[in-house]
């Protein structure tokens, strides 16, 4: 496909922000003069970090992207402890996270509020990678597919194909998350394929073509060119493995 790969670092509540200017400094040297032409990286740091990282990607013109990992489904006011797309717009955000299996699990995100917030960040310009994947019981009544498929319909509820043909989708099944479990490289490919089969059908098959979907769920080194290699599945989500830049640069120069 001409999708470009796209690998982003989900550092969830690691880091503050001289934590993470040190990260993205390593991760920039160790990525100078290689040619990582083959993915787009992005880094999707904890809010209070998202000011010195966008300073150090401004003044060293670096090609790292940044965006951040979840966004208020509301545009201002009284919500007390929020940050709103139009902030994470102001410091140019390229992405932010929708529905992470833990803001669905330990923050009562429903289908609906994933739909209010890639809205959110869609009406302010930053492109949401919107998480979906299903949990053990699910996977273990082979279930996944019609849940993923469900989960997918409810976040792009109301969302046009000129937003669509921007959106990133990222499957990460959750009994493969941070456990060191990973789904093999078929599992990946049977629902990503699925996905991108329903996308045409929610829109068009150019739409479904150029939405990039990643997989998550304890990609590392070693797995990564397997999983990458599938032909539904354009990059990876990484938590754990994106909080040491030489992990992380294992996994965006999968293709060596
Ligand atoms: C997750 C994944 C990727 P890990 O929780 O979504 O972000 O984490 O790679 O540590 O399994």
């Amino acid at each position: 496909s001409n999708r470009l790969p796209l690998i982003a670092g989900n550092w969830k509540m690691n880091n503050n922000h001289l934590e993470a200017i040190a990260l993205v400094q390593k991760l920039a040297f160790a990525l100078e003069d290689k040619d990582y032409d083959n993915a787009e990286v992005v880094v999707l740091p904890p809010f209070t970090d998202l000011r010195s990282v966008q300073t150090l990607v401004d003044g060293d013109k670096l090609r790292i992207g940044y965006g951040a990992q979840d966004l208020s489904a509301h545009e201002k006011g009284a919500h007390t402890g929020e940050v709103s797309g139009s902030m994470l717009a102001k410091l140019e955000c390229s992405y932010v996270l929708v529905g992470h299996s833990e803001r669905r699990e330990h923050h009562a995100e429903d289908d609906a509020l994933v739909n209010t917030k890639a809205k959110a960040a869609f009406g302010n310009g930053v492109v949401p990678i919107v998480c979906v994947g299903e949990g053990l019981q699910v996977r273990k009544a082979g279930n996944q597919v019609e849940h993923v498929l469900g989960q997918v319909d409810g976040a792009l509820k109301d969302i046009t194909a000129e937003q669509a043909e921007k959106l990133v989708i990222a499957y990460e099944p959750v009994w493969a998350i941070g456990t060191g479990e990973v789904a093999t490289p078929e599992d990946a490919q049977e629902v990503c394929s699925a996905i991108r089969t329903r996308l045409a059908e929610l829109y068009s098959p150019e739409v479904a073509g150029a939405v990039r979907l990643l997989y998550g769920g304890s990609v590392k080194g070693d797995n990564a060119a397997s999983i990458m290699g599938q032909d539904d599945v354009d990059g990876a989500l990484v938590g754990g493995a994106s909080l040491k830049a030489d992990d992380f640069v294992k996994i965006i120069r999968f293709g060596d």
